[in-house]
């Protein structure tokens, strides 16, 4: 007789339930199956169809209570334990034979501590590698029910939302404050299942079409011999492919514009930059585009303090965001919409809705408010949720569909196949910050990292054995169904439309819309960028660009490279500007703004104490900067010093304020700490003079044309730093209380513009 066979059978009749079929099985227990080497006679499959074939199981497959909750999977109980849950008595020394010999292989402890250790990292993002998150809700208006069916737009609806910001070109660990465009991507978890917004805080991109992602991502990240330099676009590759590459003339100058260095994430618009068709409830379709409008308005920093801040605090835009949330100044969008009719041409105005290097000025379609985002906390772990997180722009929800633009189709490919490889498999939705806050019933199966234990035996339609299901939804009961456009008949073709070719009359309506001082700090950004490249030709190509957006920006530029300017050979149309373009000229609430406190020993503690009461009234964040860390009179009424002259820097402050010279005549600020001013780098000390660590903070600050000012007999201190106490922005007094009301009011303007030369 065979032996195995033989074996074989024992093994089954051991394995065999009493009952010989399966339909008298435990329900929810898999019915003992025959291992054989022959076809059974009676089949053990089918399995009975489960009573429920979608609810998520309550208990492991082995009698394991689930709280559903993978927090605590991973964090339960008192003691330090192995992945496998056994207890340890000690986890800083390895097995050693001997206190002095060798490490012992045996160590399965070791072992697994640095064996999962080893595997902590996961590929970074190709692009948007960077980035810091939060959670909030989204709470619709109603006003979008004319154009779309979604259910999360409806009057009142909260949906529960994580939003991720981010830089593109940087690695994982760049700093915050580069030139870049930033991310602004929206997981809205809605009744209907999951709808991703993946937008930019910039409305146009570098490309008309997806195939051209990998050239313009390839010249703009580091040069591939000495991967340098990190997150910038100033270095010759990138603007070899632009000056070469004329559509994206539109994005680069939003680059170059102050759009490229946001004061913070809380400042920026978000776009969808695509257009987008919306479908109502009764099947009519509207062409759309998204737009974010922050409720602190729009704001930039310059570019000397986003270079000084990339060393003084790479993680500046990270920090402020939950800094804010956690203050609880929650910053707030407004979601809006401008629409147009679905016509067969997909133009509107002359402009081409499907091409993304175009924007429709908000004063030919302005934009309609439908809900407000609000983010409200933080993350409370940084690789579970931002890193984990898995936007797609094929995230849809009935009501909302993408047009034919062609950077669209080709995204909707791309991001679904990155998380693959970027997550491991094709499971990411089962991660606790992807999963769909409805209950899912598909009918994908297995793959790396397969966390659900599913259960039937049918994964496919049609099918008789799990009774049918899951069943298929119409229209009326929340399917999405695709809008059924007319695709217009055509040879296949590897080409773009004419209107794809006009390059420069947008970037020339953005340029005449600048104010006087944007349009200086767009010319120093090209001036510098291109002083970065080493080839002559990429930067004449660049200013042969330039000619055809404005003859100004093009003699600037090429004067600060000492070139010749050259001439436009396009005609340059005098299209009307759009004030919506401009950041300037408005007033916005100063929530989360920081206002550094200048103060020591001997200054004026109930002034300060007044400053920081106020300001945090106002929902701003007031630091006190005194010579050391520390307390100011800890023998009265104590107050913290949040940050010491060695550890300050201007650019960390929206104002700053000196609080009040008690004598004069006195030693300022603790110029007697002068020997730690000099060994910071800070220069010499003159004797009696101010500590030169609050003269540069004045200094700079009032370079930056940030409020500045003090009570009290602060003249003298402001003098040094060159500081005309009558000046604009300039605010002193006698009162603290009256002196922050001035510096609250003009932070409503972000900056003091009329300190710029060029003005607004
Ligand atoms: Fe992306 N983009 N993108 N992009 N994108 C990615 O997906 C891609 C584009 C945007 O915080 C990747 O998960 C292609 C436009 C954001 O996790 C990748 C094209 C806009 C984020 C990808 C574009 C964006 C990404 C890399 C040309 C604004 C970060 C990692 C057609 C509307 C999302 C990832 C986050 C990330 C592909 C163009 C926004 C590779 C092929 C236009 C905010 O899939």
């Amino acid at each position: 007789k065979n032996p195995l066979k033989a074996a074989v059978e024992k093994a089954a009749d051991t394995l065999r339930e009493p009952s010989d079929g399966p339909e008298e099985g435990v329900p929810g227990k898999p019915a003992a199956r025959t291992p054989s080497l022959e076809q059974p006679t009676r089949p053990v499959e089918p399995l009975p169809p489960k009573a429920d074939q979608t609810g998520p199981a309550e208990v492991s497959p082995t009698g394991q209570e689930l709280s559903g909750d993978p927090a605590e999977a991973a964090q339960a109980g008192a003691h330090l334990t192995t992945a496998q849950g056994t207890r340890l008595y000690d986890t800083d020394h390895s097995l050693k034979a001997g206190e002095r010999g060798p490490v012992l292989l045996q160590d399965h402890h070791l072992r697994e501590k640095i064996t999962h250790f080893d595997h902590e990292r996961i590929p970074e993002r190709v692009v948007h590698a960077r980035g810091a998150a939060a959670h909030g809700v989204f709470v619709g208006y109603g006003t979008a029910g004319d154009v779309s069916r979604a259910a999360f737009l409806a009057e009142g609806v909260a949906t529960p939302v994580f939003t991720r910001f981010s830089t593109v070109l940087g690695s994982r660990g760049s700093a915050d404050t580069v030139r870049d465009t930033r991310g602004f991507a929206v997981k809205f978890y809605t009744d209907e299942g999951v709808f991703d917004l993946v937008g930019n805080n910039i409305p146009v991109f570098f490309i008309q079409d997806a195939i051209k992602f990998p050239d313009i991502i390839h010249a703009g990240k580091p040069h591939p011999d000495r991967e340098i330099p990190q997150a910038q676009s100033a270095h010759d590759t990138f603007w070899d492919f632009v000056s070469l590459h004329t559509e994206a003339t539109h994005h680069t100058l939003w680059n170059m514009s102050d759009r490229g260095i946001p004061r913070s994430y809380r400042m920026m618009e978000g776009f969808g930059v695509h257009t987008f068709r919306l479908v109502n409830a009764a099947g009519a379709t509207t062409l759309a585009k998204f737009h974010w409008k922050p409720k602190l308005g729009v704001h930039s920093l310059l570019w000397e303090e986003a270079q000084v801040i990339n060393g003084v605090d790479p993680d500046f835009h990270r920090r402020d965001l939950a800094d804010a949330i956690e203050a609880g100044a929650h910053p707030q969008w407004e979601l809006g919409l401008q629409t147009f009719p679905d016509t067969e041409d997909q133009m509107f105005e002359g402009i081409d809705l499907l091409d993304s290097t175009k924007i429709v000025p908000e004063e030919l379609a302005p934009v309609q408010p439908v809900g407000v985002l609000t983010l409200n906390a933080n993350v409370s772990n940084y690789f579970a949720e931002t890193e984990q997180v898995a936007f797609h722009v094929g995230h849809l929800v009935p009501g909302i569909d993408v047009t034919d633009d062609p950077l669209v189709a080709g995204r909707l490919h791309s991001y679904l196949d990155t998380q693959i490889s970027r997550l491991g498999g094709p499971n990411f939705a089962q991660l606790p910050i992807n999963r769909p806050h409805v209950p899912v019933n598909d009918m994908l199966r297995d793959g790396r990292h397969q966390s659900a234990v599913h259960r039937g035996v049918a994964p496919y339609r049609p099918n008789s054995l799990d009774g049918g299901c899951p069943f298929l939804a119409g229209a009326t009961e929340g399917a999405f169904v695709e809008a059924p456009v007319t695709v217009p008949e055509a040879s296949k073709v590897r080409r773009a439309p004419a209107s794809y070719d006009d390059h420069f009359s947008q970037p020339r309506l953005f340029w005449l819309s600048m104010t006087p001082v944007e349009r200086e700090h767009i010319i120093s950004a090209y001036t510098f960028e291109l002083s970065k490249c080493y080839e002559q030709a990429v930067k004449e190509r660049t200013l042969r660009v330039l000619a055809n957006i404005d003859p100004v920006l093009c003699q600037e530029v090429a004067t600060g490279l000492g070139l010749p300017a050259p001439e436009a050979t396009v005609e340059l149309g005098t299209p009307a500007p759009s004030p919506a373009l401009s950041q300037l000229r408005g007033t916005w609430p100063g929530d989360g703004r920081v206002v550094g406190i200048v103060a020591d020993a001997d200054s004026d503690l109930a002034g300060v104490r007044t400053v920081r009461e106020a300001a945090l009234a106002a929902g701003m964040v007031p630091l006190v900067i005194a010579p050391t860390g520390g307390v100011l009179d800890p023998d009265g009424d104590p107050v913290t010093v949040q940050r010491s002259f060695t550890a300050a820097r201007s650019v960390e402050f929206d104002a700053v304020l000196l609080a009040g010279v008690p004598a004069a005549g006195k030693d300022a600020y603790g110029a007697r700490d002068a020997r730690a001013a000099r060994a910071a780098g800070a220069g010499a000390v003159p004797r009696g003079g101010t500590d030169p660590r609050v003269v540069l903070m004045l200094t700079e600050a009032f370079r930056h044309n940030k409020v500045v000012g003090g009570w009290g007999d602060v003249a003298a201190v402001l003098e040094q730093a060159d500081v005309s106490p009558g000046g604009p922005g300039v605010v002193t007094g006698t009162d603290a209380g009256a002196v922050f009301d001035a510096l609250a009011e003009l932070l409503g303007a972000h900056r003091v513009w009329d300190r710029f030369p060029a003005g607004v």
